[in-house]
């Protein structure tokens, strides 16, 4: 945020000019936001597909995959990442991609955090 100071008149200034002097008060370091990538339940998709795709687009290991796979399969949904919204939405097209291109209904979105 910029702050304009006007300098004039007598009692502070030097020679009846007028001087301004622009000072920054608060560092506009404004953080881009954050994007949710949710992982929702079906009745069809394989549990073990869904263990697959959580270690090979979100890095986790097999115990975290289960885990959270079994999250989805017993909650509904889980978060499964936050991202930039870049990020965030290049992993639900690959999800979505890779569920169509073996035929399960798997739904993978994105959510403002
Ligand atoms: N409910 C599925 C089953 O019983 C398993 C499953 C888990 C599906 C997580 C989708 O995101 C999901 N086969």
């Amino acid at each position: 945020m910029q702050h304009l100071i006007m300098m004039s008149g007598p009692e502070n200034d030097d020679d009846g000019g007028d001087t301004s002097v622009v000072v920054e008060t608060r560092p506009k370091t404004k953080r881009p936001p954050l994007y949710k990538v949710l992982l929702l339940n079906d009745d069809f998709t394989p549990m073990e597909f869904v263990v697959a795709v959580l270690e090979r687009f979100f890095g986790m290991n097999h115990a975290q995959s289960v885990e959270i796979m079994l999250t989805v399969h017993q909650k509904g949904v889980a978060v499964v990442g936050v991202f930039s919204h870049e990020i965030a939405e290049t992993k639900v097209t690959q999800v979505m991609d890779f569920a169509r291109r073996h035929q399960h209904p798997l739904q993978c979105t994105m959510e403002r955090e």
